[in-house]
Formats: structure tokens, sequence, C-alpha cells
């Protein structure tokens, strides 16, 4: 960040509550975000981006990959998690230690010690990509939190609450930020508005969004279909 003088000034640090288990850590990831952004480009390389289409037929304006024992997917029959990369027919690229390190890490400053991630799905925002006001419901226990990074281009966040209809809170997302989503805020509505162009010195014209989630709890996970 450089201010109206063009003097570098220190990225914001801290932990913020933004409801009963939702808590902002600002800056949290900035340290190692060189190398998330070399562990992102190792796994596109093997499950490039994507953009994957919803139920309806519609593609989404959000690229997405994953890493871990299985992988988020959409397409014409709804949305799942599956061990194997539908585009390449191999199982997902492993999630580096240091991603898993760091949401463990994360997740027990904000109060949930022992968070396992299995899975991690990347999200990547170009200039007018963004998500719709959803919830996530696609894990096997909704007791445990979800944890993400995000990197890049600055986005708004739109968090709201349990009922689609709650009022909906606007916060910035900067690079380095972390936010763990648990508790009582696991199922509110949430959503990203469309990013602004822009240009950042480590990831371009990119907002890039990791997604720390416990998906499968060991579970078999549904074979994949062809
Ligand atoms: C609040 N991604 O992948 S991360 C998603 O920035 C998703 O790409 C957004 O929503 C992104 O599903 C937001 C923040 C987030 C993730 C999960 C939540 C917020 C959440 C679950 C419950 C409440
Ligand atoms: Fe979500």
């Amino acid at each position: 960040m450089t201010d109206l003088f063009g003097a570098a000034e220190p990225a914001q640090q801290g932990r913020e509550d933004l409801a009963p288990g939702a808590v902002l850590l600002r800056s949290r990831a900035l340290a190692v975000a060189g190398a998330i952004a070399e562990g992102i480009a190792a796994i596109a390389a093997v499950s490039p981006f994507r953009h994957m289409v919803t139920r309806g037929g519609f593609a989404m304006s959000v690229a997405m990959t994953n890493c871990g024992r299985a992988g988020w997917v959409s397409d014409r029959r709804g949305y799942r998690y599956q061990a194997t990369d539908p585009e390449t027919g191999r199982p997902w690229p492993a999630m580096p230690a240091l991603f898993r390190t760091l949401a463990r890490d994360a997740a027990a400053e904000a109060g949930f010690p022992g968070f396992d991630a299995d899975v991690c799905l990347i999200n990547r925002y170009q200039p007018g990509a963004k998500m719709a006001l959803h919830q996530d419901r696609d894990e096997a226990d909704f007791s445990h939190p979800i944890v993400s990074v995000s990197l890049g281009l600055a986005a708004i966040f739109r968090f709201g609450g349990p009922s689609r209809s709650d009022p909906a809170r606007k916060i910035p997302l900067l690079h380095g930020d972390m936010v763990v989503w648990g508790g009582p805020s696991r199922l509110n509505f949430h959503g990203i508005n469309a990013l602004k162009p822009g240009e950042h010195p480590l990831c371009g014209t990119a907002r890039l969004n990791l997604t720390f989630r416990t998906a499968t709890q060991g579970r078999e996970l549904p074979a994949p279909q062809a």
C-alpha cells in the first residue's frame, strides 16, 4: 500500500471478531504469501484453473482448482466433493504442508484447536468475477470451521446471517488476510462483489482465495462418475 505521497504504508494487522465464531486475522498470511503463490502455481500446473458450470449450465465467473484428499466440483449433476479431478481423471494434487499448517495455526488462534483440513478449494478472480450470496453446506460436518486466505487484489466480501434476507455487512479482504468461519457463523450467507481491475505485485490482475475445509471426515467419497 502507498499513501497519497507515495510512501509505503504498513499493512494493518491484528484480530477482529466479526460475529460469534467468525474471526478476521488481518495480514496473518503475509509473511508466507510468496510461498503460497508458488504452491498454487505448482498445483495449477497439474490441475489447471477452470470455470466450472452450475447445475443450471452456467459457467461460473470465478476459476477454480483444488488440492488435498478431495476437491469441490460443480457440473450439471450439482455440487459435491470428489477424490479425482474431472479434468485430469487423476487425484487432486496433495495439499502442501505449509498450507495445512497455516490453516491449523490460524484456526487454533481463533479458538478452534485441532483443525485438520482435508480439502483446499482455490478460487481465482479476474476483474468482473464475483460470487453470489450462498451458504457452504456440502461438507460432512458443520462443527468444523472453514479457514480462508486472501491474496492479490482486494475484494469486497459480503457477510450476511443465517437467512438469505438477513442484512449483509461489507468487509474489504486484502492481500494476506485470513478469516476463520466457525461456530454459529458457519452457515451464514456470504458472497464476493465483482472484482475491480487493478495490478498487484505478487498476483498481477487477479485475486486468489483459498478455503480450507474438513469436507470428507475420512468417509468414502462418491465414486467419480464418467
Ligand atoms: C462465511 N469463497 O469458496 S471466502 C467459497 O473469497 C467462498 O472466494 C469466497 O465463499 C472467496 O465458498 C469467500 C470466505 C468464506 C468462506 C466460507 C464461509 C466465508 C464464509 C462459510 C461460512 C461463512
Ligand atoms: Fe462460500
